[in-house]
C-alpha cells in the first residue's frame, strides 16, 4: 500500500486531476492532438511524442518527448520501425512512469510512418502493465500513398496486425472516408476529421468522468470490454422529439471503419435534459436492438443535466467487431480517383 489515504481537505484536488491522456505519437498523431486541444476538452492532459525534433518544436501541447535522441538525432525515422521500436525500449519505463497513472489513455497516430506505426502497439501493449485502459486511435492513409510505396503498406498492415491481436477498443479513421469532403482543402479536411474525432472523445469522458442516474463509470467501461472482444466507439447528438434518428445517426453517419460481428454488444449512454423519460431510453434500446441484430449484451446508463435542455447524446461503445475490421477498411474503393486529381 501506499501510504495514507489523502484526508478530506485533499479530495478536491483529486477530483480536479487530469485522469485521461490524449498522446499524439508520431507527426499525423501529434496534429491531431494539437487539433483536439484546440477544440477543448476539459480536464485531458495532451502529450506529444516523435523522433522529429522540428515537428515536436511546431507543437503547442502541454508535454513534448523527443525519443531516440542517441541514434536519431531528432530527425525522424525515416520510415524505419525497428529503429523507432528499438528507441522505444528506451524510453518505456519513463513514458509509462508518465502515462500509467492516468485512468483512460488515447493514443493516436497515422499509419504508414515509422514513428507512430511503431510506437502506437507498442504503448498500447506496454500501458496494460499499468491501471491506465489504453485506446487506441489510428488514421489509415490514402490508399494512393499506399499503392506506390510498399514500405508504408508494409507499416500499415504489421501495425494493423498487432492491434486486431491485441483486442479492445479501436477507432479507425480511415483518409478514404474523408473523400466525401473532397473539395475542401487537404488540410481542412484533417480538420473535420480530428472535430469529428473530438466529438468521441469528449463524450466518452464524459460518460466515464462524471456521475450519472443510472452511472456508466471506467469500471463498467472496462468490465464491458474484457467480454466484448474489438470495439469501437459511436457517439451522435439529436432533438429528442426522434430518437429512432439519433441511434441511425450515430451508427451510419461515422467516419470510422468497423464491421459488425453476428454478435455484436454495446454499452450505451444518454445523456440528455430533464425530459429525458424512460419512454425515450426505451425507444433508443429497442432500435439499438434492431440496428445491432439482437445484441448478445447490452449495458446502458443515463444521465440528466437539465442544461442540455431539447439534445439527447447517445455514446455507445459496440463489441464483437470482425477482426479484418482494418484491412477492409484499406481496400476500401476510391469511388473518385487520387484526392488531389482534377
Ligand atoms: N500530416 C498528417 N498526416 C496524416 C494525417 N492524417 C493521416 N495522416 C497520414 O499519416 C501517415 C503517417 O505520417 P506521419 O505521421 O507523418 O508519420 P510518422 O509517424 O511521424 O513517422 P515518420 O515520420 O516516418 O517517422 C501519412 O501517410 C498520412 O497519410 C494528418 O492529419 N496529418
Ligand atoms: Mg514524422
Amino acid at each position: 500500500m501506499t501510504g495514507e489515504a489523502p484526508p478530506p481537505e485533499a479530495w478536491a484536488a483529486m477530483a480536479a486531476d487530469p485522469s485521461v491522456a490524449v498522446v499524439g505519437l508520431g507527426g499525423a498523431g501529434s496534429e491531431a492532438v494539437q487539433d483536439l486541444v484546440g477544440l477543448g476538452i476539459p480536464g485531458v492532459r495532451a502529450v506529444a511524442i516523435n523522433t522529429d525534433v522540428k515537428h515536436l518544436l511546431r507543437m503547442g501541447v502541454e508535454e513534448r518527448i523527443l525519443l531516440g535522441q542517441r541514434e536519431l538525432r531528432g530527425r525522424g525515422s525515416g520510415g524505419d520501425r525497428s529503429v523507432v521500436l528499438r528507441a522505444a525500449e528506451e524510453g518505456k519505463e519513463e513514458i509509462l512512469r508518465r502515462l500509467g497513472r492516468f485512468e483512460l489513455v488515447f493514443l493516436l497516430a497515422g499509419l504508414g510512418g515509422g514513428t507512430g506505426s511503431a510506437l502506437l502497439p507498442f504503448f498500447a501493449r506496454a500501458l496494460r502493465e499499468t491501471e491506465a485502459l489504453a485506446v487506441p486511435v489510428v488514421f489509415l492513409p490514402f490508399k494512393v500513398e499506399l499503392e506506390a510505396n510498399s514500405l508504408r503498406r508494409e507499416n500499415v498492415e504489421a501495425t494493423v496486425a498487432d492491434l486486431e491481436e491485441m483486442g479492445g477498443l479501436l477507432l479507425v479513421l480511415a483518409n478514404e472516408k474523408l473523400r466525401r469532403f473532397e473539395s475542401l482543402p487537404i488540410h481542412r479536411v484533417f480538420q473535420v476529421r480530428n472535430a469529428y474525432l473530438h466529438s468521441l472523445v469528449a463524450s466518452l469522458v464524459d460518460m466515464i468522468e462524471n456521475p450519472s442516474q443510472l452511472n456508466v463509470d471506467l469500471a463498467s467501461l472496462k468490465n464491458h470490454l474484457r467480454e466484448a472482444g474489438l470495439s469501437t466507439l459511436l457517439s451522435g447528438e439529436h432533438h429528442i422529439s426522434e430518437p429512432e434518428r439519433l441511434v441511425h445517426q450515430a451508427l451510419s453517419d461515422t467516419l470510422l471503419d468497423f464491421h459488425l460481428s453476428e454478435h455484436p454488444s454495446a454499452l450505451v449512454h444518454l445523456d440528455g435534459g430533464a425530459n429525458l423519460t424512460l419512454r425515450t431510453l426505451d425507444r433508443v434500446l429497442h432500435t439499438m436492438r434492431q440496428r445491432l441484430g439482437e445484441p448478445e449484451r447490452l449495458v446502458f446508463g443515463t444521465r440528466v443535466r437539465p442544461e442540455a435542455r431539447d439534445v439527447v447524446r447517445l455514446t455507445a461503445v459496440v463489441g464483437g467487431l470482425k477482426p479484418r475490421t482494418v484491412r477492409d477498411a484499406l481496400r476500401t474503393p476510391s469511388p473518385h480517383g487520387p484526392l488531389m486529381a482534377h
